[in-house]
């Protein structure tokens, strides 16, 4: 039997060459209240095919690696209550034991790449936390970016993070970020995050292009996108910062770190801005996914023999 365990769906998508989006489950099980989760999984997978792509999201189901889930798994993963956030370190653990979880963009581009699959759609990315100089809590998904040849359309890194040395640590894995469309690193709720990204790109088929560059030069690792928020769900940045600072605070008087971190931080700018950081959160994964599915269909539109 196949490690991974592609859709009906997904399989025929790839067979004929058709464009084809991964998308990760951490952000249904971990990142959204119910049932706004579902909502949001069912609604980037009605937009990736409306624009002629194939949503592949991928999930451990009872110890099965699975790149397209069924309606119905979609909504038992939804609704699971404490499903494990696996990344490289776990998911095979996972997969050993015959467990379920959902995986993060770092598991989702291992399980991507093995079904080759080239584009994944998401949010945000883990990357260095604040404090990491002596918490030493820097996200496996940048280690990832390195590794794993998936190009990974996102909003920019959340301002959870510590920006610039994730900037500084991508540019020392050798991982291209690309800004689309402006020179500023976009940060998640709000279009600049105050920083210049390393690189811009204005076109879905550069992107493509520079995709299938990389593998055809043998350079292990994908690129990380950076799409801006539209403007009319944009949370500014001088209202998001307090917040953060205030989560921030608060994880650091409840003892929260490691895993948990992420999730914890979500579900507090959550409540602090009464939930506007959940509609701006729902707006910019769907972009997401728009772009995501231009990069999937001009990469499938590239000569065959020098896709990867
Ligand atoms: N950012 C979000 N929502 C999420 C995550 C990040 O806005 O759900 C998830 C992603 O799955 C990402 C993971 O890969 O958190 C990073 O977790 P950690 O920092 O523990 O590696
Ligand atoms: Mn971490």
């Amino acid at each position: 039997m196949s490690l991974v365990q592609t859709s009906d769906a997904v399989a025929a998508a790839l067979a004929e060459g058709r464009p084809v989006v991964a998308l990760e489950s951490t952000i249904i099980t971990h990142g959204m209240p119910w049932p706004q989760n579902l909502d949001l999984a069912r609604q980037v997978e009605d937009e990736l095919r409306a624009r002629g792509a194939e949503p592949a999201t991928v999930a451990v189901l009872d110890g099965q690696l699975r790149v397209g889930l069924e309606a119905e798994e979609l909504e038992r993963l939804a609704r699971t209550r404490h499903a494990a956030k696996l990344s490289r370190a776990d998911m095979a653990v996972c997969m050993a034991r015959g467990g379920t979880g959902s995986t993060t963009v770092a598991a989702t581009m291992i399980a991507a790449a093995r079904a080759g699959i080239g584009v994944f759609a998401t949010g945000g990315i883990g990357g260095v936390h604040a404090g990491a100089e002596s918490s030493f809590d820097i996200s496996a998904d940048l280690q990832e970016l390195a590794q794993s040849p998936v190009t990974v359309v996102s909003a920019g890194a959340k301002a959870i993070l510590d920006l610039p040395k994730t900037l500084e640590v991508l540019e020392t894995l050798g991982v291209p970020v690309i800004a689309y469309g402006q020179d500023q690193l976009p940060a998640f709720w709000s279009r600049e995050a105050g920083l210049r990204a390393p690189l811009r790109m204005d076109s879905a088929d550069t992107i493509a292009r520079a995709h299938q560059m990389r593998a055809a030069l043998d350079l292990p690792g994908g690129q990380l996108v950076a799409n801006p928020i539209p403007p009319e769900a944009e949370i500014p940045r001088a209202t998001m910062l307090p917040v953060i600072a205030e989560a921030t605070r608060d994880a650091a008087t409840h003892g929260i770190s490691g895993k948990a971190l992420t999730p914890y931080l979500l579900q507090r700018i959550f409540e602090l801005t009464e939930g506007r950081s959940l509609a701006a959160n729902i707006a910019l994964v769907l972009n997401n996914a728009r772009l995501a599915a231009e990069i999937a269909a001009c990469l499938c539109a590239l000569p065959r023999e020098s896709q990867p």
